[in-house]
């Protein structure tokens, strides 16, 4: 079976999201570093445009967002469960909120002016430019508006607060004694507040919340070795995708596989990625696309959080 490959920067909390799943799941993986911001030549050879950060490869096959990560996750090892039986609706959801909600709270309280001093503190003019350009294009394709620090900071005693009370009544992990994809859409962000010197202090009033975070991060990040991102498209070319299972889903907007497609995420970063539509069910969107580099390869998308447009 082909490797898992992750294509990522240390210090994305996204990408520290699937490092902790990999982690969690006792994993072997290939790390590949791609740069934080714009251009990613040899990330987008893979998805067709898609720039977040993360990506999972496995061979030709290629996974946007963590979302579509921790399914195939799940699927490669069952065993400890990221999606707990007879929880899904509930676990998903507070990963939604995590992942949506937390997430601009722990990015708005490290972009506070000392934070950004902090995380630059190494950092020339230039890099500080361009990064500050970059995150603004980001958000220029999408729906997603920037929360302000000053709104970040009003609400942060809420979350915090009632994550503090319901991990002291109950202990352990956010649904029982194991984590599961909750706990890690919970943690990424605190963990960027906490790897920030200047800002982790917001995490000061909640020792409950700090001691579940020690408990999260002893998951590890499973067996991760270097590999080089032409490598990484070198196996892309060499390999086939995997099939995909018959599917009797009916899409209620009406596409059909075998039509050709763009997929963008609807928040931010929506850059289209154009192929031909070959599955979709309830979670998945997946299209073909041919890559002068890569070859022929499967992308691979979440449902929920995606749009599909007509391309003719
Ligand atoms: N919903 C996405 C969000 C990914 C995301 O926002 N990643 C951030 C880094 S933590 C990003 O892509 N920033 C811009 C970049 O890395 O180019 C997921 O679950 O993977």
């Amino acid at each position: 079976m082909s490797e898992l490959i992750l294509h990522h920067y240390p210090q994305s909390p996204f990408a520290e999201k699937a490092r902790m799943m990999l982690g969690f799941k006792g994993l072997a993986w290939r790390s590949v570093s791609i740069p934080a911001i714009m251009p990613k030549p040899d990330l987008t050879a893979l998805t067709g445009g898609y720039r977040r950060t993360p990506v999972l490869q496995i061979g030709a096959d290629i996974y946007c967002d963590t979302a579509a990560i921790a399914r195939r996750l799940e699927q490669q090892q069952p065993t400890p469960a990221l999606f707990p039986a007879g929880l899904e609706a509930v676990v998903t959801s507070i990963a939604q909120f995590a992942d949506q909600i937390l997430f601009q709270h722990g990015v708005a309280i490290n972009f506070q002016p000392h934070g950004v001093a902090e995380r630059f503190k190494d950092a020339s003019e230039a890099v500080i430019k361009a990064f500050v350009a970059d995150r603004k294009a980001l958000f220029e394709k999408g729906n997603a508006n920037r929360l302000q620090p000053s709104q970040a900071l009003s609400q942060w005693p809420t979350l915090l607060g009632r994550l503090e009370r319901q991990l002291g009544q109950r202990g352990s992990f956010l649904f029982g004694e194991e984590p599961c994809i909750a706990d890690f859409a919970y943690y990424h962000p605190l963990w960027f507040v906490a790897s920030n010197a200047a800002v982790a202090n917001a995490l000061d009033p909640y020792p409950q919340v700090r001691s579940w975070m020690d408990a999260v991060a002893a998951c590890g990040h499973g067996e991760p070795s270097d590999m080089d991102a032409a490598e990484a498209i070198e196996i892309a070319r060499q390999s086939t995708p995997t099939g995909l299972p018959d599917t009797a889903f009916s899409d209620p907007a009406g596409f059909e596989p075998g039509q050709a497609i763009a997929v963008a995420a609807v928040d931010y970063g929506g850059d289209e990625v154009a192929g031909t539509l070959i599955f979709q069910d309830e979670e998945s969107i997946v299209i073909r696309r041919e890559d002068d580099r890569a070859g022929t390869v499967h992308v691979h998308f979440p449902r929920f959080g995606f749009r599909m447009t007509a391309r003719t």
